[in-house]
Parts: C-alpha cells; structure tokens; sequence
C-alpha cells in the first residue's frame, strides 16, 4: 500500500519527470522460519467472531518465498526538496482483537486514524520516545479518532491494554522515501534525486541493518537485506 501511494508522491517539485532514480529490492529471512504462533483469545469470545481461522502473532512473518513482511525500508538523509504529506488518513483498526495492519506508516503532520471496528472496548497506548505518546480510550464500535504526529519517530509501539496480544508499530517520517515490506518481501523506493544514500531495514524483532546505496538518474539500484534470528532469541 505504502508503495501505491509513493507513485502518487515520487516527483520532487520542480523536478523534470525523467530525473531521478530508484532504489528496489528483497528484504531476507535467513535460517529455518521460526513456528507460527495462534494467538488465544481467552474469556473475549467476540474477538474470535471475526475471524475465519485464527489469527496469529505477526511480530515475525516469513513469506513463502523466504522473505520478510512489516520491514520499513527508508533513506536515512534528508532529501532536499518539498514533500508535503498526503491529507488522506493512514488508518490503524482494530479488528477481531488484532491491530490492522500490525505496522503503519505514517508522515509528519499526516492524520493517523485509529478504530475500533469490534463490539469490545480497546484503547490505544502510543509509547514515544519523543514526547508525543498518547493514549485513546474507544469503548464504541465504530469510534475513530484521529491525530497527527509532529516529530519523525520510528518503532513507535502501540498497544491496547484490555488485550495483551495486541500490539503494532507505528512509523512516522519526515520524507517519503520509504516502502513497507508485504507479503512479497519486497520494496521499491522511487523519485530519488541521484546521488548516495544510507538505506536503512528496521524490523520490530530483528533490529536494524543500513547500506549504502548509489542512485543514478533513470536507473533502479539494487539493494538487498538479510535477516537471520538474534542468538538466543
Ligand atoms: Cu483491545
């Protein structure tokens, strides 16, 4: 989704439409996928009503095709260049008693709406490490709230305390040059001005990789992560 919406985003102003470059890959997993774990809804017999079959933890998923899912992939400069943040919502839900989807991204100063789309009360708690931490209490099916955040932060966790399980990441950039890894495993970031960029991985779980990244006008470079689980975990 994040990709379909950078199309929209990709030319700096002012740039010419055939300046610029791209960055596309595959974000790995290496090593044996770690078991799929179903998450039990206890004594909340309504957050079962929503699901076909039941869901599961979605702090690690590996794709069938040995890649990774929720990975951000940004540049980690800052681009010189207006890049106004889209005035449509990135939407967080609660769906079935699950965080919808597990990790959003979001700009500075672009609307995150948050929903309770269940029969059941949630909240959501944003835990910050830059002063902008929240907490939205939705007892009503149906209730959105919006807010918009003013600082870039990354791995914002949010949590709703009713339900253990439920936990998500929220990322909020200054630029938008990023992409969000899917059931693929893959990203393209698009609309770069040419020149070298420090490309960053970040995953909840298994940390934070960075590589350089030489970008020519009208050309993809490659980039490729590697992921494998922490010793111990
Ligand atoms: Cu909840």
């Amino acid at each position: 989704m994040a990709t379909a919406m950078m199309v929209t985003l990709m030319a700096p102003a002012g740039a010419r439409a055939s300046s610029g470059g791209s960055i596309t890959g595959q974000v790995l997993f290496e090593g044996p996928p770690p078991p799929v774990k179903e998450i039990q809804f206890g004594a909340e017999k309504q957050c079962a009503l929503g699901h076909q079959a039941p869901p599961t933890y979605e702090d690690l998923v590996v794709n069938g095709n040995g890649t990774l899912k929720g990975v951000l992939v940004y540049v980690t400069e800052s681009v010189p260049g207006d890049f106004p943040a889209p005035a449509e919502p990135v939407v967080v839900d609660q769906r079935g008693c699950v965080f919808a989807p597990h990790v959003a991204v979001a700009r500075v100063g672009q609307p995150v709406e948050f929903r309770n789309s269940d029969p059941v009360l949630h909240n959501v708690r944003g835990k910050s490490a830059q002063g902008q931490g929240f907490n939205v209490a939705q007892p009503v099916q149906g209730m959105k709230t919006a807010k918009t955040f003013k600082t870039p932060e990354l791995g914002m966790l949010l949590r709703c305390d009713v339900h253990f399980w439920m936990t998500s990441y929220l990322h909020v950039l200054a630029q938008p040059f990023y992409a969000l890894t899917q059931d693929d495993g893959a990203f393209t970031i698009q609309g770069l001005p040419a020149g070298t960029y420090t490309l960053e991985a970040w995953h909840e779980k298994l940390g934070t990789q960075t590589q350089t990244v030489t970008v020519a006008d009208g050309q993809a470079a490659p980039a490729t992560f590697t992921f494998t689980m922490p010793q111990g975990a």
